[in-house]
């Protein structure tokens, strides 16, 4: 029995109109056609293709032409310039009518995200990495959708445990199955410096050494960067790099002692404190460095956005950490970056542009934060208490920390972006992001079992029209997602 048109969606999309009694099938001769001319539409062609080939076993040739039998890929400069203003780059439309199915999108995006939707209106079995004998039914309807909020991301902790480049374009392809946009990669902290900086090779040589729980840490050459910010872009997944300052610099301070206050020197840490470090405010090399380090990684980095971090900098005073802060915004400007940085920045002088990310728990600090952006100052929301992954699910899971409670799959699905801070302005929330922390990951194994299945229901968030979001309504599609789970062999938990 085919489910009626576009019902098992994650992110739930903004319209669906089933075709009652049409449907489509996939077959042996179904060939893909993508706008003549279109570079883009015909490498996203290519990608659909190959998502598709393992479980049917069919050619799915993909050739630049306006036909519209079997699948369409058409970038049309109209699409949300009429019925749905403002769609953006990432809206588009699908058709799904007895002859094929058509994707129309303004922007190449948006056609990424229409492949998303097909890939999960096709049978459960189109996950599979092995031919699956299936009737590859869709049913016929038709989809007018896009993104509620423009940034929609997963910060991701590779400090504390050392994932590798491969380990990391895998939760890429997470992300694009439910059409995050965002990876913020925190790539240096107390326990680990992660990335290459060319004329400072202590940072990974001693900074890279170890990383919680002692086990050999690592670290990511420029060319490896380069390599996942690649492959991201080529999922519309923007990387957001973060050097995490003034505090969480112990790695840091191990391999460049001069950029401490007291000459002292310092040890590896491999434990799960935080706020115990800090760069010296006063210290000229200490800005010398930073400049060497945003701007390399700011070359790097195609993203508009370099996150400085700013959280947790306990052993500095307000006045301090103000006067760092200044400094630190001036480089990313400098190096032609927009500063993106933990709330903590809101009472801080945030430079115009600036994009704080909240991330406390039971709404702390919302006036400070507030005030920033009744300043003009914009809001991610990353509220520890429901969408922290790294926090361990209710019932006395040994994964995971507590220090935000624990979080169930319904804590991270029932929030509301725009109105979890009181007193921030609704226009001023511009996305939502999940986050990884390191602290309690050994493996993959580790960082899917909290990340599904609360992952999709934060997507929702981020994409999904405010009233389109019912915990109820959503069992059914969260239902349809882990039949896919199962077939693709991810490791969630077994958690409602
Ligand atoms: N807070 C710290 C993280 C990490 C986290 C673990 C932020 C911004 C607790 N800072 O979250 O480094 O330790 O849940």
């Amino acid at each position: 029995m085919t489910p009626p048109a576009f019902e098992g969606l994650v992110p739930a999309p903004l319209r669906a109109a089933p075709a009652p009694g049409v449907t489509w099938t996939l077959g042996p001769d179904t060939r893909i056609h993508t706008s003549p001319g279109s570079a883009e539409a015909a490498r996203i062609g290519r990608y659909l293709a190959e998502l598709l080939r393992p479980a049917t076993g069919f050619a799915l040739p993909v050739e630049e032409s306006d036909d519209r039998s079997g699948i369409a890929l058409v970038l049309d400069a109209t699409v949300g310039a009429g019925d749905v203003p403002g769609d953006g780059d990432e809206g588009y439309r699908m058709e799904v009518a007895a002859g094929g199915v058509v994707v129309r999108a303004s922007h190449a995006a948006g056609l990424f995200y229409g492949v998303q939707s097909l890939r999960q209106v096709l049978p459960a079995q189109i996950e599979s990495a092995t031919r699956v004998d299936a009737a590859w039914v869709v049913a016929g309807g038709s989809l007018t959708d896009k993104p509620r909020y423009a940034y929609r991301g997963l910060s991701l902790d590779i400090a504390r445990h050392f994932f590798t480049p491969e380990e990391v374009k895998r939760f890429v392809d997470d992300l694009a199955r439910y059409k995050f946009n965002h990876l913020h990669l925190h790539l240096t902290d107390d326990q680990g410096w992660r990335i290459a900086i060319d004329g400072r090779p202590k940072l990974t040589g001693v900074g890279a050494s170890t990383q919680v729980g002692g086990g050999k840490g690592g670290f990511w050459t420029q060319d490896d960067y380069r390599v996942v910010v690649a492959y991201a872009a080529d999922r519309f997944v923007t990387v957001v790099p973060e050097i995490d300052m003034p505090g969480h610099t112990n790695a840091a301070l191990v391999a460049y002692p001069e950029l401490g206050c007291d000459g002292k020197t310092y040890k590896p840490y491999t434990g799960t404190q935080v706020g115990f470090s800090s760069l010296c405010v006063e210290n000229e090399q200490v800005y010398a460095f930073l400049d060497e380090v945003v701007g390399q990684i700011a070359a790097l980095t195609p993203g508009p956005y370099v996150h400085i971090g700013g959280d947790e900098a306990h052993t500095l005073t307000p006045a301090r950490y103000k006067a760092f802060m200044a400094r630190a915004q001036k480089i990313v400007e400098k190096h032609g970056k927009q500063v993106m940085a933990w709330h903590q920045l809101a009472g801080a002088a945030p430079v115009d542009g600036a994009v704080l990310e909240y991330w406390n728990s039971s709404a702390q600090d919302a006036s400070e934060v507030a005030a920033a952006a009744k300043a003009g100052a914009k809001v991610v929301m990353a509220p520890a208490d429901h969408v922290y992954l790294d926090m361990a699910y209710a019932g006395g899971e040994k994964r995971g920390v507590t220090w935000a409670g624990t979080v169930s799959v319904k804590q991270s699905y029932q929030w509301e972006p725009s109105t979890h801070l009181k007193g921030v302005p609704e226009d001023a929330v511009v996305g939502v992001e999940a986050a990884l922390w390191g602290e309690t990951i050994r493996s993959m194994d580790d960082a899917e079992y909290l990340v599904y299945p609360r992952l999709p229901g934060v997507a929702e968030a981020a994409w999904s029209p405010r009233d389109a979001r019912d915990w109820d309504a959503y069992q059914p599609r969260l239902a349809n997602q882990k039949a896919r789970w199962d077939l693709a062999g991810v490791n969630y938990a077994r958690h409602d």
